[in-house]
Order: C-alpha cells, then sequence, then structure tokens
C-alpha cells in the first residue's frame, strides 16, 4: 500500500515513522510513504503555497495551482489509479474512526493534502478532494499530525505490518466495546492483586469475566459505542443488570 503525502513540512514525516511498526513495514516492502512538498509544484520566485481572500478579511488560504499540480504529478510519476482517494485533512472534514480507517486500509494508495493557514481555496474541496476528514473536536496547527494518525491507523491494518491478525481483530473500537482490563506478572505488586478469576486456568469462566469487564467498560466510559456493538441477548441481559444497579 502507498501513501502519498503532500505538504509544506515534509520534514514533519521523518521522526514519527524512523521506528515502530509503520518503519518496520516500510522496511519490509508493505508499505511505501512517499512526502511531497507542495512549494515543489509552486512556480513563483517566492514560491507560495498561500494567497489572500477574495472579499477580503484576515487570513491567507492554500491557493489551488500547486496542490491540483501536486496530485497530478504524483498519479503521473507513481502510476496511481484515477480514482485513488484524495483525503484532506482539515477540521471541518469527517471525524475519522475505524470503519473508515478499515474502507482506506483496502485501497492501493492514498494521497494526503495537510492543510495549513486559514484553510483552502473551496475548488481544491469541490474538485481535487475525494474525502475531507478530521481527527477531533480540537484545533492543530495543520492537517501534518493529523495525515500522521491516519498514515498509523491505516498502515497498521495492511496484513503483515502488525505481529499477527489477532492483535488488529481484537482492538477497542474494531469489536465495537473497550478493551477488558489486562494485567501480566506479578501476581502481586506491592499488594495490588490480580484478579483470581484470571489465575484459575477456567476458560470459560476467563471469557466471561473479560467479556463483562469490557461491557461495564465501555457502559461507563462510551456508551454511544454500545449503540453500534454486536451484542448477544447475554451481554444484553448484563447491561440490563448494570444499569439497574446504576452502573457498577
Ligand atoms: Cl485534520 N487539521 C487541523 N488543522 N486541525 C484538526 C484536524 C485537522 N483534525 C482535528 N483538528
Amino acid at each position: 500500500m502507498r501513501f502519498h503525502v503532500l505538504t509544506i513540512f515534509p520534514g514533519m514525516f521523518d521522526s514519527p515513522f524512523a521506528e515502530g511498526v509503520v518503519h518496520r513495514g516500510i522496511d519490509a516492502g508493505l508499505i511505501e510513504l512517499h512526502v511531497h512538498d507542495i512549494r515543489d509544484y509552486t512556480h513563483d520566485r517566492h514560491r507560495s503555497t498561500d494567497d489572500y481572500t477574495f472579499g477580503g478579511g484576515p487570513g491567507m488560504l492554500m491557493k489551488p495551482e500547486p496542490l491540483f499540480e501536486g496530485v497530478e504529478s504524483i498519479r503521473a510519476k507513481h502510476d496511481t489509479p484515477e480514482n485513488a482517494p484524495v483525503i484532506l485533512l482539515t477540521p471541518q472534514g469527517e471525524r475519522l474512526k475505524q470503519p473508515l480507517v478499515e474502507k482506506f486500509a483496502g485501497e492501493d494508495d492514498l494521497i494526503l493534502i495537510c492543510g495549513r493557514y486559514e484553510g483552502f481555496d473551496e475548488r481544491v474541496r469541490e474538485n481535487l478532494a475525494t474525502h475531507e476528514i478530521s481527527i477531533g473536536d480540537y484545533v492543530l496547527n495543520g492537517g501534518e499530525a493529523a495525515a500522521i494518525v491516519l498514515v498509523e491507523a491505516v498502515a497498521r491494518l495492511v496484513p503483515g505490518v502488525v505481529g499477527s491478525d489477532e492483535s488488529t481483530r481484537n482492538d477497542s473500537f474494531t469489536t465495537g466495546v473497550l478493551q477488558h482490563p489486562q494485567y501480566t506478572r506479578p501476581a502481586d505488586f506491592r499488594g495490588m492483586t490480580v484478579p483470581k478469576v484470571l489465575l484459575s486456568g477456567d476458560h470459560a469462566r476467563i471469557e466471561q469475566w473479560r467479556r463483562r469487564a469490557s461491557l461495564r467498560r465501555t457502559l461507563q466510559r462510551r456508551p454511544d459505542l454500545l449503540e453500534d456493538a454486536e451484542l448477544s441477548r447475554e451481554d444484553r441481559e448484563f447491561l440490563d443488570s448494570l444499569k439497574e444497579e446504576g452502573h457498577q
């Protein structure tokens, strides 16, 4: 899978992918990350990527020409399919969630455009981008950090990048409920002990304990997730019993 990033700060993509899972995926040839400097697609002496807004007002906008040229150059150079997603990272975008991450992971190429300044010329939105994505309800200085988040979230779903398939299949958000509490050795750390059931070797009881702990935690922290989660009749009965007790 290939990620193509357009940014005015290409250096921001060096250290996040210099180690860790994505780095290994790149080394193994499973992922390619191509970072392009938007300034390379400007033609004026100052290599400007932004300009004033028509109609007046403060703030600068990203100019359309270098972004269109950048995407066209990526398409030509890397022979990407004409319908490869062109994703604008912007706080106005759709909130990134796991189902969309999974959809992106099914693509061969993703083209990411990182916004800076006050925004984009509207023609970039209407005629270049296929998606507008935000990573949450807070303000960043630009789309670079958001693009790094998106690349990491998508890259780990590329087969072979994360060690065993098991570890991505059991993630919170993939399963629809939050991860249950987990413990490793020692069983007694400074008097803080591991729940006995986990030491019992009784796999059926352990599974039930884990499922219930996941459901309890999800009800407490992210009740919104339960609306879309796949729940068995037993799950629902357990959640109902928690609600009757008043969330214990
Ligand atoms: Cl994609 N860009 C900016 N500038 N701020 C954000 C964001 C993106 N997602 C959340 N906040």
